[in-house]
Formats: C-alpha cells, structure tokens, sequence
C-alpha cells in the first residue's frame, strides 16, 4: 500500500479518538460508540482510495455507518483509479471504558490492499495473543498449563512470573481457575481485549499473553497489529447462537474449528494498524483537551516498510498556544 496513506489513515482515527474523548465520562456508550463512528467516516471520505469496509460496526441492515462492505474513500466507483483497499474499523473500542472514563479505550482501523484481511462475522473468537518472544511456542488446543509454562520458558522465567490479560467474564471461570492454578498473575479487565493484545506484543508492558473469548472482528484487528509488531495470535471462531451459525454458513466457513493464524487473520503483506488513545492507557495516552486545542497520541504501524511510529499530533483551535511537550 502506497505509504502516502499513513497520514490520512492515522487522521482517521485521531478524529475518532476526538470526538469519542469528549464524550468521556458521560456514561452513554452508545453515544461515544456513534460520534466516534460519525467522526471516522467523515474523514475516511477524505482519502485517495477506493476503499471498502470489510469489518465495521455490524452488517449494512444493523448499522447506518461503517457497516460491512460499505464503500469508502475519495472513489468509491473506482473512476478515479484509485487504490483499491480493504479496511477493517473499531472507531471506539471499549466504549464502556469511555463512557465510564477508564483506561485503554482507542480508535482503531487496519487496512490492506484488496483481501488482505479475514471477512470475520461479528461473532465472538477464542484467543491466544502473545509477542514475539513467545512467537511459535503456543498452541490453543494444548492445556492452559501448557502454554503457560512454554512462554514462561521463552521468557526464561518462570510462570509465575507471568502476566496474562483476561476480559472478566462469567464464560472465562474455567480459564482463570487453569490459570492460577499454574501460578500465574492475571489481570482482569472489563473491556478492551485488542489493547491488550497490542500490549503483550510489545515487552516492558508487562503483559505476556491474552487469552479468553472475545469479539470476532476485533481478533482481525488484533492480528493485523501482530503481523507489524512479529507477534502470534491464535483464534478460533465461536458460535453461541443459531444466528451465529447461519451467519457462518452464509458466508462459506464450513469448518467452524478451524484454528486461524495471524496471517490468516491479517494476510496482506502491506497490513496497516493505526490506533490512536481515547483514554489514558497501557500503552497510549488519552486525548488532551486544552485552552483552544487538542492533542492526541497514536501508534502507526506497517507491516510493509516494517516500522512502529508513535505519533503525537495536537490540532490548534483559533489562537491556540502550543505547550512543551510532555
Ligand atoms: C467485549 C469487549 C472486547 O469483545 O467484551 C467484546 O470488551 C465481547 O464480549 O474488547 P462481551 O459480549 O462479553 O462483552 C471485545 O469487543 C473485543 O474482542
């Protein structure tokens, strides 16, 4: 993908990231989750591509705005000539954590060019999400203990000198009680799997492994980080409810077992992630709102020129002064 697009696609996100951040704190997820979706898709008809949006907030019946397969870019009809690129979107990932002003809510999207990203249904996924340390020592079929005690060995250290990120959730009783019966230190969060992920793919956060069931479409996300950052993530597709598996069936995936790599999930070798920081978090701070400005950090990453950027870019109101950074 022409590297031209980073700028445009990171403005998309710090946008959404705005936009949601203002609405901190007000208790409406609903609201941060539409503001942030509404913010996204202005700016995302700004870009020079041919875009389609391939995960997006539901199917085209479900959402008005980033729906699934809804075109968008400076040319949709393809006239122009303009890339062709496949996007994946979360304009507000956590929007509890918004609405209840905690930590780690982004913006995010992933892009590549034309199928380079999994068509994943918004069903949800089970995972196993760790850095490049532990890259090829995990296998989700293989006991909870198990692949503990192979990252731990990766790490050179032992297991109960790991951290593992798991979403509190009555479904995960069973994981939690493995993992502590192994010794090694949980953190539970409320929401926000995909910020985990990117923090066990990165070392000195202190975050060795993701694991648990999560949101289909935002294992893609995830995974699209991965492949910039050389981490692994495994994931199986799970469905709960008769929907789920027609939904499946519609779309063609006869083997709902199968066990997805990162490159399944995220297979364009041009993978694009930007995120950028709603609330304070692990590994972004928030947006910052001052006397006539705004600031906002953001990570970009490309799996084509191999480089993790983070960015800090503060948009200047009428007369705004700028501060020191810090
Ligand atoms: C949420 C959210 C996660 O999955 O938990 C969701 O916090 C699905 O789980 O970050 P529930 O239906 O139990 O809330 C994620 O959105 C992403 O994987």
């Amino acid at each position: 993908m022409d590297v031209n697009l980073e700028p445009d696609f990171l403005r998309v996100t710090e946008k959404a990231a705005i936009a949601a951040a203002r609405t901190m704190g007000i208790g409406d997820r609903k609201h941060s989750d539409r503001v942030a979706v509404e913010a996204m898709r202005q700016e995302m008809d700004s870009l020079a591509i041919n875009g389609t949006i391939v995960i997006g907030e539901g199917e085209r019946d479900k959402a008005p705005m980033l729906f699934v397969g809804e075109k968008v870019g400076a040319d949709k009809d393809g006239k122009l000539h303009f890339p062709e690129i496949d996007i994946a979107v979360d304009p507000l990932e956590g929007t509890n954590l918004c609405a209840t002003g905690a930590n780690n809510a982004v913006a995010v999207l992933a892009a590549a060019n034309r199928g380079g990203l999994l068509y994943a249904p918004d069903i949800y996924m089970q995972k196993l999400v760790v850095g490049p340390t532990a890259r090829g020592c995990i296998d989700i079929d293989a006991p909870v203990a198990d692949n503990l005690n192979r990252i731990a060995k990766a790490f050179e250290r032992k297991v109960t000198e790991l951290t593992v990120v798991v979403l509190e959730r009555p479904r995960h009783e069973q994981l939690i009680e493995d993992i502590r019966k192994v010794g090694a230190r949980i953190k539970l969060i409320g929401d926000g799997d995909l910020s985990a992920g990117l923090a066990a793919a990165i070392r000195g956060t202190n975050i060795h492994a993701v694991m648990g069931i999560g949101g289909a479409p935002e294992g893609v996300l995830t995974a699209s980080a991965l492949r910039c950052l050389n981490g692994e993530m495994q994931g199986r597709l799970v469905a709960t409810e008769d929907w789920h598996r027609r939904r499946l069936e519609e779309i063609g995936i006869t083997d709902p077992n199968h066990v997805y790599t990162t490159t399944e999930l995220a297979s364009g070798d041009d993978v694009l992630f930007v995120a950028s920081g709603v609330t304070k978090g692990d590994l972004l701070e928030g947006v910052r709102f001052f006397g006539r400005g705004v600031r906002v950090s953001s990570v970009v990453m490309s799996a084509a020129t191999r480089s993790v950027r983070f960015i800090e870019s503060v948009y200047m109101g009428e007369g705004g002064e700028l501060e020191v950074m810090r």
